[in-house]
């Protein structure tokens, strides 16, 4: 049927538009105008060529058929794991050199800056999936040195569920939705996932850290970052030296409630993107610090554990964290499918001066980053990206050709040794022994076998060791994590098994897992080792460790027609000289009548702005605003969860009925506003953790 807004056919041969001439946008000069790939002008990019103005379209159309097959194909496999990602530009500046330990320019030459393209990212749910799932997430980092990529591809929990990379695939089929039903998304908590776990006694450690608040950060700024494996420096004399990096957040490590990351990921699923995305589009750019922890053969021989084991840590009470540099990110990718999207980390990009270890994880791991883009960037010539090219030092050898090739190489030679360029042709370039990549001489002692090392027999003292590091809340609310996603499994064996496991790693904690489930104790599991107690460390933490300041956190202030605009004014000031970002919530996008008629225009309408997207809640409100909102289950939901999500909730006398019908009860929390603004900010720098037993029943 023709298009109400196309003119009827008049029978004259002139071109018909769709839109009519207001949105039919022209261009004559060369390059404003529109072409096909191969550089033909467009006259007409609304219709399609047909017989006739009414009739079918023809095959000839070559500009709709470019045009529809180009997008037919514009997806690309996404990764098997962490699909869903988001990235920014931005440098790394080194403060301290480690020339001692390694020849790599980038941790030698301080004060120099170094590009940097950093890309987060939740591990099981695919590219359109939630930001806010209980899971792990990837924290890669691809630095563009003077001596060709280094990409760090971290996570942003320091050690892994596995110890040998052959049981990763189980690993992610397990956790992935179920093969029969392809569900759960984005989600852990099912059968298959701890059906794998309790049968994989090594993972236990990991599930400590998946249990705790780790899982369900804040912000994207606001997490660590581990390179896990362990690698190698190696310095001018090729001496040896073991490294763990590690990245720390300037913004501190927070995190969010379980009921509040559900939440988020229905009021905004891309919250991580945006906030990300809205922090250095404003100029608040987020930094980490890099540390590193180096230990001399020696020094690892004597842990009671293997360095080489990626289901353990080094306490950095035992071996502390030396900060090395900065990293900032300070600029938003132009295009997301072709930096984003087409990055492609791999833990093999490594610069002369840095070296892998034996740890079998990242062994496998060395395999399968290359081998995986083959199949989702489609060619061996992915680094000719942009995004993946080298920048400030040349890339070139004597590989040629495949799909896609974008360089136009020079010269007869594509073979090395040449003699050509003796003959005045292009020779090509030559091996380089001294600056050169060179490997760790490190001796093979053994003969060819396939088994795990009795080192790596210990599955349980580091499980027990963070267990027992975190303070009594962040326990409660690992036992409570592990509650739940049991509570998601529906074979009985499966949620035994694993209450069998957490008894060796802490009596008190199977206890709380078991009477949560309501479900008796089974005997133990027996351990390939006996658990030993490790000296705790405090470090592990996150609780009573968030910065003194709300920089990077968001306040909402809910208004309504009639609410005094000098308590606006002054909780809005005192929260941005605070470092928060201050949005106005109210009822109508439009805004709200403040008393005295001026109009403060609103930043978020009431039912698409919930509280749980904010850190700290101000409520002022006129008499009849109040009034109103309590027939708006948005508004009693707004509070309500402010209260359960531990925020602090700052009001005015008029909001009283709205916090009593939201069942607020007063505690170091909840502020009346009359005391002045400035008295809403401590309680907003933090979580007011004692209310949490009043809100919630934790294991
Ligand atoms: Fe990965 N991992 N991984 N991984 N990984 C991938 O590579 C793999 C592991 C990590 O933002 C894949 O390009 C194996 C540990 C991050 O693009 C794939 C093993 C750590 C990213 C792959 C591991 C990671 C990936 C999928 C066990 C923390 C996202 C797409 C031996 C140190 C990078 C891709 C990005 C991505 C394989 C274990 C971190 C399939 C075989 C341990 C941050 O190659």
């Amino acid at each position: 049927m023709a298009n109400s807004k196309t003119p009827a056919p008049s029978g004259a041969a002139k071109p018909v538009t769709a839109a009519g001439g207001e949105t039919h946008q022209t261009a004559s000069a060369p390059d404003a105008r529109l072409t096909t790939n191969h550089g033909t002008p467009l006259s007409d990019n609304q219709n399609s060529l047909k017989a006739g103005p009414r009739g079918s379209t023809l095959l000839e159309d070559f500009i709709l058929r470019e045009k529809i097959q180009h997008f037919d194909h514009e997806r690309i496999p996404e990764r098997i794991v962490h699909a869903r990602g988001s990235a920014a530009h931005g440098f790394f500046e080194l403060t301290k050199s480690l020339s001692k330990y390694t020849r790599a320019k980038v941790l030698t030459e301080v004060g120099k800056r170094t590009e940097v393209f950093t890309r987060f990212s939740t591990v099981a749910g695919g590219a359109g999936s939630v930001d806010t799932p209980r899971d792990v997430r990837g924290f890669a980092v691809k630095f563009y040195t003077s001596e060709g990529n280094w990409d760090l591809v971290g996570n942003n929990i320091p050690v892994f569920f596995i110890q040998d990379a052959i049981k990763f695939p189980d690993l992610v089929h397990a956790v992935k939705m179920e093969a029969d039903r392809g569900f759960p998304q984005a989600a852990s908590a099912h059968d298959t996932f701890w059906d794998f776990i309790g049968l994989m006694p090594e993972a236990t450690h990991m599930i400590m850290w998946a249990m705790s608040d780790r899982t369900i950060p804040r912000s994207l700024r606001m997490i660590e970052g581990f390179g896990v494996n362990t690698f190698r420096l190696l310095n001018d004399k090729d001496e040896a030296t073991f490294v763990k990096f590690h990245w720390r957040p300037k913004l501190g490590t927070q995190s969010t409630c379980w009921d509040e990351a559900v939440k988020i990921a229905g009021a905004d699923p891309d919250y991580h993107r945006r906030d990300l995305f809205e922090a250095i589009d404003t100029g608040g750019f987020p930094e980490w610090q890099l540390g590193v922890q180096l230990l001399s053969q020696a020094e690892a021989d004597a842990l009671p554990f293997d360095i080489l084991d990626a289901t353990k840590l080094i306490p950095e009470e035992l071996h502390p964290i030396e900060v090395v540099g900065r990293m900032v990110l300070d600029r938003n990718p132009d295009n997301f499918f072709a930096e984003t999207e087409q990055v492609a980390f791999l833990p093999t990009n490594l610069p002369p001066g840095i070296d892998v270890s034996e740890d079998p994880l990242l062994q496998g791991r060395l395999f399968s980053y290359q081998d995986t883009q083959l199949s989702r960037l489609g060619t061996v010539n992915f680094h000719q990206l942009p995004i993946n090219q080298p920048k400030g030092c040349p890339f070139q050898n004597l590989q040629r050709d495949g799909q896609m090739q974008m360089l136009v190489p020079k010269g007869r030679a594509n073979y090395e040794p040449n003699s050509l360029a003796e003959a005045g042709e292009i020779g090509g370039p030559r091996e380089d022994p001294k600056g050169g990549f060179r490997t760790a001489q490190i001796p093979v002692e053994d003969g060819k076998v396939r088994l795990r090392p009795e080192s790596f027999a210990d599955h349980y003292s580091h499980a027990r060791l963070f267990f027992r590091s975190q303070t009594e809340i962040e326990q409660a609310h690992m036992a409570t994590a592990l509650v739940f996603e049991l509570s998601k499994c529906s074979f009985e064996h499966v949620r035994t098994r694993i209450l069998a496991n957490l008894r060796n790693v802490d009596e008190g904690l199977a206890q709380r897992v078991a009477d949560g489930l309501a479900m008796k104790l089974p005997p133990t599991s027996a351990p390939a080792a006996k658990p030993q107690d490790m000296k705790p460390s405090p470090a592990l933490r996150i609780v009573g460790k968030y910065p003194d300041t709300l920089d990077g956190r968001s306040v909402a202030i809910l208004v309504t027609d009639g609410a005094d605009g000098a308590v606006v004014d002054a909780v809005r000031a005192a929260a941005e000289a605070d470092g928060a970002t201050v949005k106005i919530i109210a009822p109508k996008i439009g805004g709200a009548k403040l008393k005295g008629g001026k109009l403060l225009p609103a930043d978020g309408q009431l039912a698409g702005s919930p509280s749980v997207l904010f850190d700290a809640v101000a409520l002022v409100l006129s008499e009849d605003g109040c009034a109103q909102l309590l027939n708006e289950s948005a508004a009693t939901d707004f509070v309500a969860n402010a209260f359960v999500h531990l925020k602090a909730i700052g009001f005015t006398a008029e909001a009283q009925p709205l916090l009593d019908k939201a069942g607020v009860v007063p505690d170091d929390g909840v502020i009346d506003l009359k005391a002045g603004a400035k008295a809403f900010l401590p309680p907003a720098r933090t979580r007011p953790w004692a209310r949490e037993p009043a809100v919630r029943l934790l294991a």
